[in-house]
């Protein structure tokens, strides 16, 4: 059976909503850092310079947020999750990865999926600077699950043996957030 193009329970949005529970941060260029953290051999603490300087990428890609809208086919570019773990030498003992915005919020993914092709750190959201509002100057996108995922003002990114559930998901919604088996919440 042709898999469809949008998973059960979403409605499409031509525009981009925007969602967040902390205020947009301020990006001081000259301060900025990227920091890889926790299971791996070569921790990295990158400036805004050294960042853009990695091998970058585009993807097209599916925007899902639990709440119900899916907004199709965002060209991000920046760096694609799979050159960060070969760049910070992910050792086999990480399992998942904690992805830290600026102000706190955190989620958590498996390496597997950090690993995917659908998951970039993106800088651009249709050729143009990610806007602050989205995110900017960074942020994690990973395609293949709920949006919430997805770590506005990303800032660092810490690997791990044991799960860390993130902002959300120590709020009832699911670990995992595959839109395609609706796993919106998490049942207790
Ligand atoms: N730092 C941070 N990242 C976040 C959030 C947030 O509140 N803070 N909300 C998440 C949720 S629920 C969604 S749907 C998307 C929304 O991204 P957008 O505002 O670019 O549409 O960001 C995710 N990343
Ligand atoms: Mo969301």
């Amino acid at each position: 059976m042709k898999k469809e193009r949008v998973p059960p329970g979403q409605h499409v949005t031509d525009g981009f909503p925007v969602l967040n529970v902390e205020r947009p941060m301020k990006f001081d260029r000259q301060k900025w850092r990227f920091r890889v953290t926790g299971e791996v051999d070569k921790p990295l603490e990158l400036t805004w310079e050294q960042f853009l300087a990695m091998p970058s990428h585009k993807i097209v890609a599916d925007f899902h947020c639990v709440t119900g809208w899916s907004r199709l086919d965002n060209e991000w570019e920046g760096v694609l999750g799979r050159t960060i773990c070969e760049t910070a030498k992910v050792k086999p003992s990480a399992k998942y990865v904690v992805m830290i915005a600026d102000s706190g919020y955190t989620s958590n993914t498996s390496v597997d999926s950090f690993l995917d092709d659908g998951t970039i750190l993106a800088y651009k959201w249709g050729g143009k600077d990610l806007e602050p509002k989205h995110g900017g100057p960074l942020r994690s996108v990973v395609s293949s699950i709920y949006a919430y995922k997805s770590v506005k003002w990303l800032v660092e990114l810490k690997f791990v043996k044991a799960d860390e559930p993130g902002y959300w998901e120590v709020r009832g919604y699911h670990n995992e957030a595959d839109p395609w088996k609706e796993k919106r919440y998490s049942v207790r």
